[in-house]
């Protein structure tokens, strides 16, 4: 298959993954609207057809929470083939959505759809601008209370069952969720998927938040999970900045968002942790580290972070495997290198670590992960993710995300950084 074959089909799994304003993940796996999947969509639709970018973005944050929330996952249509649908959420949102949100990528992107015609974007960003302020100032409310960005559910990192959060799952109970029925697994190999335990735990933190009715102030203090998480925090940071650049050209006094973004800076120490000499997740109930090097880590430069004894230790987690940056330590007893993301090299997350290179004049790494990435993804197709050791393709195949960061960063046609 040529590079241009390779577009072509990137473009068609984008169209095919398209149910009119927002694009799923997914066919049969991951049937409705997701948070950061669907800016990553955008990102790949602005390579073609920059109108339906802004119509994902503006989609999305049509489901906008009053409280400035943008929800995990927006059940648009009735789909039995997801657990845990609209019903277990119950949040009573409308349209129908969880009660979490996942990661901000959403003003990054904007920025650099933005950016490659601001022409075309100027007035769509204009109108989604307060709505993203309002979203950035909801997390820095409702999850940033410690000085970094913390989660209350592993969901709402989009890195689920990483090993990053074993300390606050370890202390979730889970025995009394009641009977249920999981879905992934009709879909994809159970091997590839979290363990029935992870899921038992995902649904009683979920059942907490049902019962107070999602109030985030009661989840944030008495939830049975609460992590401080570096990749959410690094990922804010850079966020907010972009955010408060856009704001600049659209004549915005966007002061706030930089020192939104210095506050998380400062915060940063409470995540070192000088045994792994990495900035770790860390649970903010027991303050115990997770002493995980893994993606998360790796998305300090995106934040324009650097720090040269974190960067000895990344750089040998990275060499340690054969293609892109694995989501766990080989190393570490827990690595697996098919399950998800306790091990696994997940191309989207390749694209925002390679992003942070690219901004830091890393060249060499840049160029090195963009081509790992290319490897995979010519060898195996558009997975959701592969063994990073061996490059088995792994998880759902036609894949919304692969195929977007695909078009915007990794093929050979791409533009350098997108
Ligand atoms: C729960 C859609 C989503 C991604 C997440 C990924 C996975 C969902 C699940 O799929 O999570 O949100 O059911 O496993 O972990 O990052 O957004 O692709």
């Amino acid at each position: 298959m040529t590079t241009e074959d390779r577009d072509a089909r990137a473009r068609e799994i984008l169209r095919g993954n398209d149910r009119g304003g927002y694009t799923i993940p997914t066919k049969g796996l991951y049937p409705y609207q997701w948070n950061w999947d669907s800016a990553f969509a955008a990102w790949g639709f602005s390579t073609f057809d920059k109108d339906r970018a802004w119509t994902e973005l503006e989609t999305l944050f049509s489901a906008q929470w009053d409280t400035g929330m943008v929800p995990h996952i927006v059940f648009w249509q009735p789909d039995p083939g997801y657990f845990p649908g609209p019903d277990v959420w119950g949040t009573g949102a409308d349209p129908a959505s969880s009660g979490i949100s996942q990661p901000p990528v959403a003003a990054i992107l904007a920025r650099k759809i933005y950016e490659s015609d601001p022409g075309a974007g100027r007035e769509r960003m204009r109108a989604l601008y307060p709505k993203m302020v309002a979203w950035h100032r909801w997390w820095r409310e409702h999850r940033c209370a410690e000085g970094v960005a913390a989660i209350t559910h592993p969901w709402e990192s989009g890195r689920d069952n990483c090993a990053d959060w074993d300390p606050g799952m370890a202390n979730v109970d889970g025995s009394n969720v009641g009977e249920y029925t999981r879905r992934d697994t009709g879909h994809v190999d159970a091997s590839m998927r979290p363990s029935k335990q992870d899921y038992d735990r995902y649904l009683a933190i979920l059942q907490f938040g049902k019962a107070c009715g999602w109030d985030q102030v009661e989840i944030v203090k008495n939830g049975p999970f609460y992590m401080a998480d570096p990749a959410m925090t690094f990922i804010l940071i850079r966020a907010h900045r972009d955010l408060a650049a856009l704001g600049a050209v659209l004549g915005e006094d966007e002061s706030e968002l930089e020192q939104w973004a210095d506050e998380l800076v400062a915060g940063l120490p409470l995540m070192w942790n000088s045994e792994i000499q990495a900035y770790d997740a860390r649970d903010l109930r027991t303050m115990a580290f997770a002493g995980c090097l893994g993606s998360g880590a790796f998305l300090a430069w995106l934040a324009g972070i650097e720090n040269a004894e974190m960067e000895q230790r990344l750089m040998a987690v990275w060499d340690g495997v054969r293609y892109g940056i694995p989501s766990n330590d080989p190393k570490a007893e827990n690595f697996n290198p098919r399950r998800y993301w306790r091990g696994p090299t997940w191309p989207v997350v390749n694209s925002l670590i390679a992003m942070g290179f690219a901004d830091a004049g890393r060249a060499e790494e840049e160029a090195r992960l963009r081509r790992e990435t290319v490897e995979l993804i010519e060898a195996g197709g558009f997975f959701e993710y592969f063994d990073p050791v061996d490059g088995t393709p792994c998880g759902g195949d036609h894949f919304t995300w692969t195929a977007a960061i695909w078009l915007a960063w990794a093929s050979p046609s791409a533009k350098a950084g997108g």
